[in-house]
């Protein structure tokens, strides 16, 4: 049985939430200075959400105590083993039917890429993730036939999904997989029947290019894009492609796609001070100061009433908070410093998954 055979579908980001997960950062390759700094940016991005839903953070049972003193009292603290902290990676992607029933898309994980090109080994904690929470919430599981992460994908919650070539099509996720067999197991596993692809991500962006970091749809029929002018910049010609393809598309409903644009931060790097503070493993991502960070504006988590958003300190900031003033008129906008989990590899919505609203409760 499918999610789609069986009347369900994921609801679309703004639709309403019964919470939101989070994961507790911990690995010192990946997290500077023992994660002591992301730690407390995780902090802040759990507290934000809180202001608007329950948040559950799943932390492994060495960080347990610290975690609890860290974060604010109304956030359910579980002790759930990890590799690392990339909830809408690793996490379910809830479903819901027509009476309001839960239940969650568990996609096989494999550190984005597999040995050859994956960013750390083992990822065995992290595929079983997804099955813990849906074991906590009481709520079915479908096991997908597909190696995915959340961050792959945007739905807009009315039988349309955004992806990309980069992720969808890896070999290195799926060896031998085809563009028909994607779609139909997205179609399958998310409910939907329209697939809009654009072609790279961000580039430098660790995950092979989630849409997540590049575009995402913010109503019906009207998606934002990270945005770049400058024709030096890598993301000039990706951006441009993307909007081609979103301006080229129909959506589930027959509609056309309305882009809007959100113009990328200021190009930032990773510098020595921040590389020193990692711990070099033979099974962990390598990473050099100069490196480009994939930055971008859209990893945004849309919350209910708020919006919580990273920034950067550099002098974009203010138009993007202009922009997501503009286009989420109804919500409260939260912009929260991102640098530190953008050191990570991605940022707040990669770091948090939303679990729908059940019509009925259990
Ligand atoms: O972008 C995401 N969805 C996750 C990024 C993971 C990076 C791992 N270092």
């Amino acid at each position: 049985m499918t999610p789609l055979a069986d009347g369900f579908h994921m609801p679309a980001e703004w639709e309403r939430h019964a919470g939101t997960w989070m994961i507790w950062p911990e690995r010192p390759d990946n997290w500077r200075l023992g994660a002591k700094p992301a730690q407390a940016a995780f902090a802040a991005v759990a507290a934000a959400i809180a202001r608007f839903e329950p948040v559950t953070m799943m932390a492994s049972a060495v960080q347990y105590a610290n975690a609890r003193k860290k974060l604010p009292q109304g956030v359910r603290l579980v002790e759930v083993s990890t590799n690392d902290c990339w909830a809408r990676d690793i996490g379910a992607s809830f479903v819901v039917n027509g009476e309001g029933e839960l239940r969650g898309v568990d996609w096989p994980f494999n550190a984005w890429g597999g040995l050859e090109n994956g960013l750390y080994f083992p990822w065995d904690q992290d595929d079983l993730v997804a099955l813990k929470m849906l074991e906590m919430e009481r709520a079915g599981r479908y096991r997908a036939p597909i190696t995915l992460e959340g961050g792959a994908i945007h739905v807009d919650g009315q039988g349309t999904v955004l992806t990309t070539e980069a992720c969808l099509l890896a070999q290195d996720r799926n060896p031998g997989i085809t563009r028909e067999t994607a779609e139909q197991r997205l179609r399958d596993y998310l409910g939907a029947e329209t697939i809009i692809w654009l072609g790279a991500g961000v580039p430098g962006d660790e995950t092979g290019g989630h849409v997540d970091n590049l575009a995402c749809f913010i109503e019906p029929g009207v998606v934002l894009l990270s945005w770049c002018d400058d024709p030096a910049d890598a993301h000039y010609a990706v951006s441009r492609d993307a909007e081609a393809r979103l301006l080229a598309a129909t959506d589930a409903r027959g509609r056309r796609i309305t882009v809007e644009r959100i113009t990328m931060p200021t190009p930032m790097f990773y510098t020595e001070e921040e590389v020193a503070g990692l711990d070099r493993t033979h099974t962990g991502t390598s990473r050099n100061a100069g490196e480009r960070l994939a930055g971008s504006y859209v990893n945004f988590l849309i919350a209910n009433g708020g919006v919580i958003a990273p920034c950067f300190g550099v002098a974009t900031d203010v138009p993007a908070a202009e922009t997501l003033a503009r286009l989420f008129p109804g919500r409260e906008i939260v912009m929260l410093p991102g640098r530190e989990i953008l050191l990570g590899g991605g940022n707040i919505h990669c770091i948090t998954q939303q679990q729908p609203r059940r019509r009925h409760a259990a």
